[in-house]
């Protein structure tokens, strides 16, 4: 009887995989001076974590509880009475790579394919910086800026609240969070001095190159 009732837990289990919030690849305080330990304790302890806890309530109540983060992403995009679904898991997807877009002592410029590619897809790593920087200072109200890939062409494109790019068949390389919440404490309202420092002094480029197809 109870070898049964152990059988049919771990059946549960594998079906009802609830997803957890990831631990940041690095210590609270390893950004500082350029993200204070305030910062991301609320932005990954707080933030993300409402966002991962959210995400594992409805996707129970929808039954999607057994789908990777981005299968529900991609199932519940654009479905108008899926939003709210949609919405955390793309969030709960999008801080995770976002953490990994940074590193301490990161910045800089990178090496390799992802330079060539970069090179000849804006003109420069120069050029490249700036069209990134004016794309997270124009997104207006919250949201994400992204390097992507489409074939062997870079872009930087905006997304609104949650949107991601995955769903529209383009690859992230590449994230800065521009929500309030991601650099208030720290520069209040001044977005483009945080998306300076995210470019000069955060970037892990080692992550971004590992990411084109
Ligand atoms: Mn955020």
């Amino acid at each position: 009887m109870r070898w049964m009732t152990f059988f049919i837990m771990a059946g549960l289990a594998s079906a009802w995989s609830q997803e957890n919030l990831p631990a940041l690849p690095y210590a609270e305080n390893a950004l500082e001076p350029y993200i204070s330990a305030k910062t991301l304790s609320f932005h990954h302890g707080k933030h993300h974590k409402a966002y991962v806890d959210k995400y594992n309530e409805l996707a129970a109540k929808a039954g999607m509880s057994s789908l990777t983060l981005e299968q529900a992403m991609r199932k519940t995009a654009g479905v108008a009475d899926q939003a709210g679904l949609f919405n955390n898991a793309a969030q709960s997807w999008n801080h995770d790579f976002f953490w990994k877009c940074m590193k301490p002592a990161g910045g800089g410029v990178p090496s390799g394919r992802l330079l060539d590619l970069i090179n000849e897809s804006f003109g420069g790593f120069e050029k490249f910086k700036q069209v990134f920087v004016d794309a997270g200072l124009g997104q207006f109200g919250s949201g994400w800026v992204w390097l992507v890939a489409e074939d062997q062409e870079l872009k930087v494109v905006k997304t609104a609240n949650a949107d991601n790019p995955l769903v529209r068949n383009l690859r992230p390389l590449l994230v800065c969070d521009v929500w309030e919440h991601a650099y208030y404490l720290d520069y209040q309202n001044r977005r483009k001095d945080f998306l300076t420092v995210f470019l000069e002094n955060l970037v892990n480029w080692e992550f971004a190159a590992s990411q084109l197809p």
